[in-house]
């Protein structure tokens, strides 16, 4: 019976104490530091850009300066430009009159090898003992000895062909899309495959490429600008306008946009070319502030 009462006891004494309770309880909540929190981590959240930012730094922006100009044949429709050993490298395009050409800056000592009709030439770059050239629709690589300048042997690859280059390791080749392949060099077996950004935008249309210490560059097709990519993650680490150098030497055939880089990396020099101009530009970088 004792223990009976002292139950409603306890319980009497809870209710009595309840509402001071509660209202302790609202109080604390009320002045909690805890409060002010949430909303801080709130406002930070909705900061745009945020460690994402930070952590991708923004690409350089250049422009260029003329150092020398050559000429060039103005029939080449440029899809293929290289350079190694005192010698250009060239590949051209369209059905019926693609080629791969060999030539001094100066223009002498010219070899020309014509390709099959079936065949649109795309990219070109030498590797070795090798000329590497892409075809465009064909799912064809040509491989060139590249002292004769006879094919040797050819490979398929799964998209369609646009650039190539390579680092000394890997052939590297672009598809129009934003992705660069990367392919062992005697297997021509892909390796890797990068997706090229600057920060959240995906660069396609990548087009005739170059490996310039360290980074690869990209023509753009038909926006007469280069992208320079880190091959390591595809991150976008500066950005080359030449518009004004294609506005002003480009003919007029809304086709004959830029589309040439050749690296001579023994004296580093950067030449630049397009479809059909009449020149061929050593151009130096100059950083934009
Ligand atoms: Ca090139």
């Amino acid at each position: 019976m004792t223990e009976v009462l002292k139950i409603p006891k306890v319980m009497v004494r809870f209710d009595r104490w309840q509402p001071f309770r509660v209202t302790f309880i609202l109080l604390l909540l009320l002045f909690s530091p805890a409060r002010f929190q949430v909303p801080c981590v709130l406002v930070a959240a909705a900061q745009p850009g945020g460690a994402e930012r930070d952590g991708n730094p923004v690409a350089a922006q250049y422009g260029y300066e003329i150092v020398a100009t050559y000429d060039h044949d103005p029939q080449a429709f440029t899809q293929g430009f290289c350079f190694a050993d005192g010698m250009l490298y060239e590949g051209t395009g369209l059905y019926g009159q693609s080629t791969l050409r060999r030539v001094t800056l100066a223009g002498t000592g010219l070899e020309l090898r014509r390709l099959p009709d079936f065949y649109f030439g795309e990219g070109v770059t030498v590797f070795g003992d090798r000329v590497i050239q892409l075809t465009w629709q064909s799912r064809t690589g040509l491989v060139w000895d590249r002292e004769s300048l006879r094919v040797i042997r050819s490979f398929s690859y799964a998209t369609e062909g646009w650039g190539i280059t390579h680092d000394g390791r890997q052939l590297i080749m672009s598809d129009g899309s934003a992705t660069l392949t990367f392919l062992d060099p005697h297997t021509y077996v892909v390796q890797k495959g990068i997706v090229v950004a600057d920060g959240a935008v995906r660069i396609t249309r990548l087009n005739e490429l170059e490996y310039v210490k360290g980074l690869v560059w990209a023509n753009i097709w038909q926006e007469n600008r280069i992208v320079m990519i880190d091959p390591a993650d595809g991150r976008v680490a500066g950005w080359l306008d030449l518009s004004d150098l294609a506005a002003r030497n480009a003919p007029t055939d809304p086709d004959s946009v830029l589309n040439g880089i050749a690296y001579d990396s023994e004296n580093d020099r950067i030449y630049i070319t397009g479809k059909r101009w009449r020149r061929i530009f050593e151009i130096r970088l100059v950083k934009k502030e």
